[in-house]
């Protein structure tokens, strides 16, 4: 009987280090919660990343930026000392430049115009163009429109953004843009912003409802305004050696889990969307949700000049008129 049971441990025990020899584990990681639209992305990138290569390949996941703000993130698996992470386009530019024009504000009509322009020609370029920084791009993926909050007042035209002190991402686009409505800008990483809000080093922030949602903000905010002044894409980034090392099989599987990834996430946007605003009421935010956006357009004529100096009118009415 004993003998029989230390036959079967040393079995199981051999069986599980052969797996455990025969599996890579990599990780990912997010700066927002688990519970929210990034964590779904990932989670459900994770899931089919072991499913499709038969557990050869084991992602951990990391949330609420345990590994870092998504700039360390994204400069981590530059380096290679982490394989993937999930992040806003919003540090990206520093590292891709070509990925900046994603961030012009009012470039896109609506979810389905953005989503369309980054599955189709003009976004499967952009993602090539990480390659020669030392990243496989996997797809794109979504954190949504963003909207403005802040503890001052209610916004309700650009005149009543003049002054505030926001927190901007560390995007160069952002910033500028941010500048054009009288905005006193303070670039921050995405994990100081909670104490930053609370403690009043700044007045206000922007974000998607998904992110606003997700971080809590409106424990921290009273006014939001749906500003909608800008889409904010996210993407799925691995090291480009270690993607380069797996075989035709496993990319098209990492490719394919980055898609499925990005479902569920565009998905969980579109329900936060949907319900956020009741929901971040409901928690005593006042929201304004008629905001004459032609008023916010205009008062960003000279950056959009600006704008289209830099990277083309050509290059931005392509993504513009994309249908
Ligand atoms: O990706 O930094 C930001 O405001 C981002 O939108 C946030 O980290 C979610």
């Amino acid at each position: 009987m004993k003998l029989n049971r230390l036959a079967v441990g040393l079995v199981l025990g051999f069986g599980m280090a052969c797996a455990a020899l025969a599996q890579t584990t990599m990780k990912i990681s997010i700066s927002t919660a688990q519970n929210s639209h990034q964590g779904v992305a990932i989670d459900t990138f994770a899931k089919e990343i072991e499913k499709r290569t038969n557990g050869r390949y084991k992602v951990q996941t990391f949330y609420n930026g345990a590994l870092g703000g998504e700039r360390e993130s994204i400069e981590a698996v530059q380096l290679g000392t982490q394989e993937l992470a999930f992040s806003s386009t919003g540090p990206v530019p520093n590292f891709v430049p070509e990925t900046k024009i994603l961030d012009v504000p009012f470039l896109f009509r609506d979810k389905a115009h953005a989503r369309a322009v980054l599955d189709g020609p003009i976004g499967q370029d952009l993602l090539k163009k990480f390659d020669a920084k030392g990243f496989k791009a996997l797809a794109w993926a979504e954190n949504g429109f963003r909207h403005m909050t802040n503890s001052k007042r209610d916004v309700k035209t650009p005149e009543d953004l003049k002054g505030l002190k926001m927190r901007t991402m560390e995007n160069p686009v952002h910033i500028a843009a941010y500048k054009g409505f009288g905005i006193i800008t303070t670039p921050m990483a995405f994990p100081e912003v909670f104490t930053a809000l609370q403690q009043g080093t700044v007045d206000g922030q922007e974000n998607p409802l998904p992110v606003i949602i997700s971080a809590k903000f409106d424990q921290v905010q009273k006014h939001l305004t749906l500003t909608g002044h800008v889409y904010s894409p996210c993407v799925f980034v691995m090291n480009k050696a270690v993607f380069d090392k797996l075989s035709p099989a496993d990319q098209q599987a990492f490719i394919e889990a980055a898609k499925e990834g990005t479902k569920a996430n565009r998905a969980r946007v579109d329900e936060d969307d949907a319900k956020g605003v009741a929901d971040l009421r409901a928690k005593g935010m006042t929201v304004i949700d008629d905001v004459d956006k032609s008023k916010f357009v205009a008062a960003l004529a000279p950056v959009n000049a600006q704008f289209e100096k830099e990277f083309g009118k050509a290059n931005l009415d392509r993504i513009r008129n994309y249908k």
